[in-house]
């Protein structure tokens, strides 16, 4: 691995020095205006806005990409994910990063953290034939996480079953799990041939395959049943490992901790501590739930007098969505309530609700509240955490050390950056969208708009929140010059 000179590693010699812990929660599909710290009126997230009225409430921070897969692998690697093609996985898929590539999680564990990855993880597990009955590798335990305990994929793909250190929870070895994204196993029920399995939720496109707790989902799958995740008690049982992740810290050692949250991705199944928690029917109430997630793990913190040395990120992955694949009346109960906080699009989109996400940072005692519009990805905390920490990195990477714009020191962030919606690129700067033309569907299965424009657009986000007026004819240097970003990006 070729690593940067010297200069470009020096620490920031305070923070180093206390090598902080960080606590890393990713929500799956919350949008901009899913949290009440950005003004929503019509849902109260009081721990998640806690983060943001007392840290860093960053109003311009970006996932990578507007769904899971490719965001987390930006994310992680620091690496822009359409260079690798990456695309929304199958429960089964192959890791997608890796084994000697460098990600955040090693970028902790070289400067002496203890790693963990709980809850959804999306980036694929084993080999290509993963046997579910033996310990799976590689996972995230081989690029750079101590300890994991992962959902493999999404809440709606199986197989529905937990994975610690590589081996499945509870799974009884006389009743071997298997699984198939091509085909079914002979004789076993579907949402097609046995509807009545599906006591919970019904499809409204795709996800009529195997029917696990009343909920049919994406692909195949039999056996297991002793290992089978519990829906209603998954918010319980991901805040329980975190917790007890925490719980298992050595006094002497700072820890890195990916958290990932399974709300408010379908189906969503509430505990039932959150049924008609808001008036939004199950999308508002897993909301509530993910919110209270958050306040029990810095809850934890607090009691084992952690808080004040532990930067907490909040952001999510992508753009949010209504109907995503399940009739579970989030269309028909939605109201008032803007998931997109304003913005056009949602998640699938290049529109800016598709990629621009709540994110918080928050550092007990050390930042101070600001509201910053710096131009920020989440790719960049790679770069930004090892100047921190006085870390070197591989070359080639996209990540740029933002940490001054992290910690609200500074509202200069990046001068653009590409954003990726299913394999389609958009150019951002701070205050501008470029859109090139595509051709394709312009609103997906969901009812989200996709983002695609008959020709090359840009919009001015400071007075055209919804990207209504396409502004090329006024500012055709500027959309030139942020063409030629892109197309050198490209072409990197
Ligand atoms: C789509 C699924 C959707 C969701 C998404 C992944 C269908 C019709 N739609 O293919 O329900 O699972 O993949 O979401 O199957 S993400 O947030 O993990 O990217
Ligand atoms: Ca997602």
């Amino acid at each position: 691995m070729k690593l940067l000179p010297l200069f470009a590693a020096l620490p920031s010699l305070a923070w180093a020095q206390e090598r902080p812990n960080v606590l890393l929660i990713i929500a799956d599909d919350l949008g901009y205006g899913d949290v009440s710290a950005y003004g929503s009126q019509t849902i109260s997230t009081p721990n998640i806005d806690r983060l943001a009225h007392e840290g860093v409430c960053l109003t311009n921070g970006h996932a990578s990409s507007a769904t899971s897969t490719p965001s987390r692998y930006g994310l992680l690697t620091g690496i822009y994910p359409w260079r690798r093609k990456t695309n929304i996985l199958p429960g089964d898929a192959p890791l997608i990063i890796g084994e000697r590539q460098f990600t955040l999680a090693r970028l902790f564990q070289q400067a002496g953290y203890r790693t963990g990855a709980v809850g959804k993880w999306h980036l694929g597990i084993g080999q290509g034939k993963v046997d579910w009955n033996h310990t799976i590798k590689p996972g995230p335990n081989e690029i750079g996480f101590d300890y994991s305990c992962i959902l493999p994929a999404t809440v709606d793909r199986v197989p529905c079953v937990y994975v610690e250190n590589g081996n499945v929870v509870g799974l009884d070895p006389n009743d071997p799990i298997e699984v198939n994204y091509q085909k079914n196993f002979e004789g076993q029920p579907t949402g097609v041939t046995n509807p009545e399995l599906m006591t919970k939720v019904t499809p409204s496109h795709g996800h009529n395959n195997s029917v696990i707790n009343g909920i049919p989902r994406i692909g195949f799958m039999r056996g297991g049943r002793s290992a089978l995740w519990n829906d209603e008690e998954m918010a319980n049982f991901l805040s329980d490992r975190v917790k007890q992740f925490i719980d298992q810290q050595p006094a002497d050692q700072p820890f890195f901790l990916y958290y990932g949250l399974h709300e408010p991705h379908v189906p969503r199944i509430p505990n039932s501590r959150f049924v008609g928690s808001t008036t939004m029917g199950p999308r508002g109430d897993v909301i509530v739930e993910a919110d209270w997630c958050v306040g029990e793990v810095i809850r934890k913190l607090e009691e084992r007098g952690l808080l004040e040395n532990t930067i907490v990120i909040f952001t999510s992955d992508n753009g949010p969505v209504l109907d995503d694949g399940y009739r579970d009346q989030a269309p028909e109960l939605v109201g008032q309530h803007d998931m997109n906080g304003g913005y056009r699009g949602g998640k699938y989109s290049l529109y800016e609700a598709g990629t621009r996400v709540p994110f918080f940072i928050y550092w007990k005692g050390h930042l101070r509240h600001v509201t910053s519009d710096a131009l920020v990805a989440q790719q960049d905390l790679m770069a930004s955490f090892a100047r921190m920490l006085g870390q070197p990195l591989p070359e080639g990477l996209d990540s740029e050390d933002h940490l001054d714009a992290f910690f609200g020191k500074s509202r200069k962030g990046r001068q653009g950056m590409v954003v990726e919606a299913v394999g389609r690129l958009g150019y951002r700067t701070k205050e501008y969208a470029l859109l090139p033309a595509y051709k394709g569907a312009k609103v997906s299965i969901t009812g989200n708009e996709m983002g695609i424009v008959d020709t090359l657009s840009l919009f001015d986000l400071r007075s055209d929140r919804h990207q209504e007026r396409n502004v090329i004819g006024r500012h055709k240097k500027l959309a030139r010059r942020m063409q030629a970003a892109l197309e050198a990006e490209r072409n990197k």
